[in-house]
């Protein structure tokens, strides 16, 4: 492998102001998909003179957001930025240009980009003009900030999230079906802070029939946008009156479905505003994932939360397509071998199977935890 030498002691200053850097880029969370977030600073003999973060797609990008705030002349200035500064022009002009024309002499970067128009090619451009260019610090915050972009952008396929709430052995309703509530209330606010971060949600026909889930992100302080709803319904049995279908909500519903779907059913579907698309299905008549993600692709889905069922992550398991978990932990004891866990379909045979995860996160909510894990 690669060997790392000369890893840089960064001075303290540094690593503060790429943290405001970070800190600035996660207020957009949620909201440039399907770009990343990015934060940037301007620092001239130690103050802040400037700060920007990137916004949305198709607005200004972080750096130049940074330079139209600047409060004093940016020159002989150094940037700090999460992101290596882009060199393309796409829906806006190149960055790199940008920092040169103001005059910075040094830019700081957290972390490489991964779209194949600017990888390693800012860095380079930045070099070729003169500028001192530093990768880092805090280069795994930053990896880690936009896991769901670098995994976009390298596997063409959104970043699935599964998530659910357990009790305290593991179960996710009780032998009869009963799940309301196993976490609380706390719990399921946090539950509409992290849809809110979310480009897309999904939910199983059964999950949609036996809970009738609005999935919006209902937040006191919100901006109205709201994540793309996906339900997997191959043969249709959703009913029309389930709440994810009201022309009400705010957002849009997509119904993923097969061509074994009644075509009375579907064309109500739509008249209520329903996006209907229809997919391949499996040799068991199931929609199959990968074409799924394929799609959501396409409409810029960076990160897709998996909500459940048991069979609907049980199918994301087993086709290794679950990129990280945030379990709530509920303080509920529920027993009964006839109580589902929330991962259904086989499962693995053997524990060196699992996929190794990185347990990056806990939280206590009331007396729930929530746990969060990616595999790496
Ligand atoms: C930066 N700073 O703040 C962001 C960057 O279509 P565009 O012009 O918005 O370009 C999108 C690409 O630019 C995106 O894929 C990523 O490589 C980079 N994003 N770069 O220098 C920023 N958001
Ligand atoms: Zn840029």
């Amino acid at each position: 492998g690669e060997v790392i030498k000369d890893q840089p002691e960064w001075r303290q200053g540094d690593i503060r102001f790429m943290k405001r850097a970070l800190e600035l880029a996660e207020r957009a969370a949620g909201r440039t998909s399907p770009n990343p977030m990015v934060g940037a600073v301007i620092v001239k003999e130690g103050r802040v003179i400037g700060e920007g973060w990137h916004h949305r797609a198709g607005e200004p990008h972080a750096e130049i957001e940074a330079l139209r705030s600047a409060t004093e002349d940016v020159r002989d200035a150094t940037v700090y930025v999460s992101l290596e500064p882009c060199c393309h022009f796409g829906r806006t002009p190149p960055c790199t240009k940008a920092l040169i024309d103001a005059g910075i002499t040094r830019v700081f970067y957290a972390t490489s980009d991964e779209d194949p128009r600017t990888k390693g090619e800012g860095h380079k451009e930045l070099e070729a003009a003169g500028l001192e260019v530093v990768r880092g610090p805090l280069e795994e915050e930053a990896r880690h900030l936009n896991r769901a972009f670098f995994h976009f952008m390298t596997a063409k396929r959104p970043y699935v999230i599964a998530k659910y709430a357990m009790s305290l052995d593991g179960r996710i309703a009780t032998h009869t079906g009963n799940s309301h509530w196993i976490t609380g209330l706390e719990s399921r606010a946090e539950t509409h802070r992290l849809r809110d971060n979310c480009d897309a949600l999904l939910v199983g026909a059964g999950t949609a029939i036996a809970d009738d889930p609005e999935l919006v992100v209902s937040l006191e302080e919100h901006d109205g946008r709201q994540p793309l709803r996906v339900v997997l319904d191959s043969t249709g049995r959703v009913p029309l009156k389930a709440k994810l279908f009201d022309a009400s909500l705010p957002g849009k519903t997509v119904l993923a479905t097969t061509s074994a779907m009644d075509v009375y059913h579907r064309s109500e579907l739509v008249s209520k505003g329903v996006e209907v698309w229809e997919i391949a299905p499996t040799e068991n008549g199931e929609i199959s994932l990968i074409p799924l993600l394929e799609r959501l692709t396409q409409h810029d889905v960076l990160s897709l939360m998996v909500e459940g069922g048991a069979i609907t992550l049980g199918s994301f398991f087993a086709e290794h397509l679950i990129n990280e978990v945030w379990a709530f932990v509920g303080a509920k004891l529920i027993g009964g071998s006839g109580a589902p866990g929330p991962i259904g379909s086989t499962g693995i045979a053997r524990l060196e199977q699992s996929p190794p995860l990185d347990v990056y996160e806990t939280e206590r909510l009331e007396s729930d935890v929530l746990i969060k894990a990616k595999v790496v």
